[in-house]
């Protein structure tokens, strides 16, 4: 048994012993109170040997730490040396990470400088020099990955956690890297595993099916415990997104209404260049920024109307492509001006996404002054603000939040799947659903293996059990180099 669980784990993991030992700048370009090498690989603790020299505190003597007397998880001082002329390059704090007590699970050799970019590459040089090459983006947590320290739910955390901009999206990627995910999928592997089980031994003893096997039973713990919850998966996928990537909130209407006054207000900067002539904007305008934890994109847009000038016809074609792949379309318009046919015709292509009817410029209107909105739009959640006066901003801002993650989504605990993440899951979905029918009617127990097999296999690609090169390369060419 011990041996057959030792064998599929290197089948599942290929490790190659003799593969090379890596090295890369992990702290970002430019100058820094401290810049960090890594290096890992079975040469890691060599290479340190060879470049550096402790310093004695008070002698100050310079001498090689012996092979085999560098302790593990410990702080050393003292000087990366030019191997070949004795030279210091740069005065430094060293640890040596012995596997498999390290991020990679190989033996880890960090080396801590003065930072700045000429220290760097010359320290750098000579690590490569020494017998390492250079790693490739992602390839510390590739190695992470494929030593089975983490699996590829938690390298995609990583990844996320590294790019998180606000809290929210922050919170998300530590649930993953915690191992959440990979927990609640292998959980629901369990289940469909031991369901295979029964299965197989129907196939084996079949004389015994009907008195061994409960078909309505199956049914029921396959939804229950199975298709439920990676439904559930499949819902949050899409506020997920959202918090990862940030939602595209697109500011579109007639020329003049106020589009970049609003974008600046919205922004709290003077992004957009704002006059009293139609047609400024010429191009679309974006810049990034949260609302209430929500990364958010907004876009200005040139005015829509109709133009012979070919520079602004550009400009409104723009306009309207964006707004077909935006997730929010904020509708600019006046409030001293009657709404007229003409708005209706413009708003009407994209009616049927999420909209909200930004009334803009209230302080034009007086007291008295009501506002006769078009009775097919009276749905429209719409607010009356002034970006000129900053009125009604914060209203706004909430409506987007709102509209941009779902109320019920729950961010405190939330396990959200990727874009890939949800693409295997939707197939291990599929596939349970496809099982479960087919309990409820009798097919053969071997027909039903093949699908659960099926399910099995692509949930087992989510946590990266079964994983294919180019997956992975994908998923780890999103790392900077160094990580
Ligand atoms: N009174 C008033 N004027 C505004 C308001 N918002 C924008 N404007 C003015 O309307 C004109 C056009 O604004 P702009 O933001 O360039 O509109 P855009 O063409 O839709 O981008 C400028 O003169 C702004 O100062 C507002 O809330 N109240
Ligand atoms: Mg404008």
């Amino acid at each position: 048994m011990a041996l057959a669980s030792v064998f599929l784990i290197c089948k599942e993991y290929p490790l190659d012993k003799t593969q090379s030992t890596i090295a890369a700048i992990a702290t970002p370009a430019g100058s820094g109170g401290i810049g960090i090498i890594k290096i890992s690989g079975a040469r890691a603790s060599h290479i340190g040997e060879r470049l550096f020299r402790r310093v004695h505190s008070k002698t100050g003597v310079r001498a090689s730490i012996p092979k085999g007397e560098w302790e593990t998880h410990r702080f050393y001082y003292g000087h990366i040396v030019d191997p070949d002329t004795g030279h210091m390059i740069d005065e430094v704090m060293i640890v040596l990470m012995r596997g498999p007590r390290s991020y990679t699970r190989e033996d880890v050799v960090e080396i801590h400088l003065h930072s700045g970019a000429a220290v760097l590459r010359a320290v750098l040089e000579r690590v490569l020099e020494s017998g390492a090459v250079l790693a490739e983006p992602g390839e510390f947590t590739k190695r992470a990955f494929l030593n089975g320290r983490i699996d590829l739910t938690q390298a995609e955390g990583i990844i996320d956690l590294i790019h998180a901009r606000t809290d929210r999206s922050r919170k998300i990627a530590a649930v993953q890297v915690r191992g959440k995910m990979a927990e609640r999928i292998a959980a629901i592997r369990r289940e469909m595993l031991d369901i295979l089980a029964e299965l197989e031994s129907a196939i084996d003893f079949p004389d015994d099916i009907d008195d061994a096997l409960d078909f309505i039973g199956m049914s029921n713990r396959l939804q229950k415990e199975v298709i439920h919850p990676l439904g559930r998966f499949i819902e949050h996928s899409e506020g997920g997104r959202l918090l990862r990537d940030g939602a595209k909130v697109i500011i579109a209407g007639k020329p003049n209404v106020g589009k970049s006054s609003l974008m600046n207000r919205l922004m709290g900067t003077e992004r957009a260049i704002v006059t009293p002539i139609p047609g400024t904007t010429r191009d679309t305008i974006e810049d990034n920024t949260s609302i209430q934890g929500i990364p958010v994109v907004f876009t200005d847009t040139a005015g829509l109307h109709e133009t012979r000038d070919p520079v602004e016809r550009i400009g409104v074609d723009r306009a309207r492509a964006s707004i077909q792949d935006a997730d929010l379309v904020l509708w600019v318009t006046e409030a001293h001006v009657p709404i007229t046919n003409e708005d209706l015709v413009l708003v009407e292509p994209f009616k049927n996404q999420k909209i909200i009817w930004v009334v803009n410029k209230s302080d034009l209107l007086s007291p008295s002054d009501s506002i006769d909105f078009p009775k097919r739009y009276k749905a429209l959640p719409r607010l009356l603000v002034s970006a000129k006066e900053d009125v009604g901003i914060d209203s706004l801002k909430n409506q987007i939040a709102e509209m941009c993650v779902r109320s019920d989504f729950n961010t405190e605990n939330p396990i959200i799947p990727n874009l890939r993440q949800k693409g295997c899951i939707e197939a291990g979905f599929q596939h349970a659903k496809a099982v479960a029918e087919g309990l409820k009617t009798e097919t053969p127990p071997d027909l039903l293996t093949i699908d659960l097999q099926a399910a099995l296999d692509a949930l087992g690609e989510v946590i990266g059990i079964t994983f294919r090169e180019d997956i992975l390369d994908r998923v780890f060419s999103r790392f900077c180099i160094g990580k």
